[in-house]
């Protein structure tokens, strides 16, 4: 759809606007894959969103995903709805013929990156996405589930082509010298010494591969980054599950954590004020020790409070799982961290900081953090555990 084609089908198809509406629409999508249309009534200021995906990705043709896509995002979107209403935007229609569906209008927030770009503080924010992540990923668990109906959300959820992007963009391309990549050039000795070159990296990385490919333990968000959360002071709404499908429950947390670790990076390299640099970079630190203890504490709370698989009860069961989660969560963290730096997704707050020598350092400081979580995963348990290893590469 252009703008044009937005106003017509919202005249025609959405059952939103009055009869004598005078709509008039914008296309605002700024995501690799899709389209999103704000469409607004001038008489009465009454909005809406229409999102539709398209066959091919918008970064790249070379990405050919299916449209099946939408569905998806909107069958997940209800379900977030429900378990966690206070953070996931209303859904209205889906169309499957024209492969799009209607949203409530969040234009009074602001995607979070974008914020934390302009070192933003929102000290809501960790309590917020903490009590999403802990509710979506035990909740559609076989350890609360119904296992039948559990394993039918398995297959409503299977998102093939997705899964591939993920499959190739985060955990493989990154560490070889792959045509897709996109290096920034001060950093490439690092990266072909330190990644390239690193085989024990590499089986690591294949490790967790299999197990991303394999293990259908939650149905998660699948691109938990801070494009995918709009944000305003006291209230978060986590948007854009399109990669969402049943997989290790640590990649959505992993995914929080590396992109705080991105703004911190941002902060230590653009902000020249040292009051307002220490404000900024404690605000990140503490969000991130917030982010796990948090999620500890909550997924603590409801594993306590919630019906459960009688073996999930066992003496033992409890932690063994916690800390597979977390493990998941410090590798995935690292993956992140690499891929954006290394692979074709890239971030803004790595890609504007304008000055070469401190995008190097930067670069090489996440990737340092990166190859940590990933190889020593298993040994981050808390939230000082990950904040201290930030505070150290850094200093
Ligand atoms: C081809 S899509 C590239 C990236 O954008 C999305 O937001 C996902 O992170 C994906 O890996
Ligand atoms: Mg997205």
């Amino acid at each position: 759809m252009n703008e044009e084609q937005a106003i017509e089908y919202a005249k025609e198809k959405l059952n939103y606007f009055k009869e004598d509406a005078l709509l008039t629409c914008k296309e605002i999508g700024d995501g690799n894959l899709n389209y999103v249309f704000r469409i607004i009534d001038e008489k009465d200021g009454d909005s809406i969103i229409l999102k539709q995906a398209g066959p091919v990705a918008r970064i790249s043709d070379e990405f050919k995903v299916s449209p099946d896509r939408n569905r998806i995002e909107s069958d997940i979107l209800k379900i977030q709805y429900d378990f966690v209403p206070d953070y996931t935007p209303k859904t209205y229609q889906y169309d499957p013929v024209m492969n799009c569906f209607a949203m409530e209008d969040l234009s009074d927030y602001e995607i979070m990156r974008n914020a934390l770009i302009k070192h933003e503080i929102f000290p809501e924010f960790a309590d917020h996405i903490t009590t999403f992540m802990a509710k979506m990923i035990l909740l559609t668990s076989d350890v609360v589930m119904d296992h039948k109906e559990k394993k039918d959300l398995v297959k409503s959820f299977i998102n093939p082509e997705l899964c591939e992007i993920s499959e190739d963009l985060v955990y493989t391309e990154p560490f070889y010298n792959c045509d897709r990549n996109e290096v920034f050039p001060a950093t490439r000795p690092f990266i072909e010494k330190e990644f390239w070159a690193d085989k024990d990296l590499r089986l690591e990385t294949a490790k967790l591969k299999f197990e991303f490919m394999t293990n259908a333990q939650s149905l998660i968000h699948g691109d938990l980054h801070t494009g995918s959360v709009f944000i305003k002071q006291g209230a978060t709404k986590v948007i854009d599950p399109e990669f969402a499908f049943y997989g290790p429950a640590g990649y959505d947390v992993g995914n929080v954590v590396a992109n705080l670790i991105f703004a911190y990076a941002n902060g230590q390299a653009v902000i020249t004020d040292e009051a307002k640099r220490t404000e900024f970079t404690s605000y990140i630190l503490t969000t991130i020790k917030d982010v796990i203890d948090l999620f500890k504490q909550k997924f603590s709370q409801l594993w306590q409070d919630t019906d459960k698989d009688l073996v999930a009860t066992y003496d033992g069961f409890y932690d063994y799982y916690v800390n597979n989660i977390l493990k998941d969560t410090s590798a995935v963290a690292g993956l992140e961290l690499s891929r954006r730096i290394i692979g074709l997704a890239k971030v803004a707050d790595i890609t504007s900081i304008k000055e070469e020598k401190a995008r190097q350092k930067a670069e090489e400081n996440c990737l340092t953090i990166a190859k940590q979580f990933i190889l020593q995963r298993g040994q981050f348990l808390t939230g000082a555990d990950f904040v201290n290893v930030v505070k150290k590469v850094f200093q």
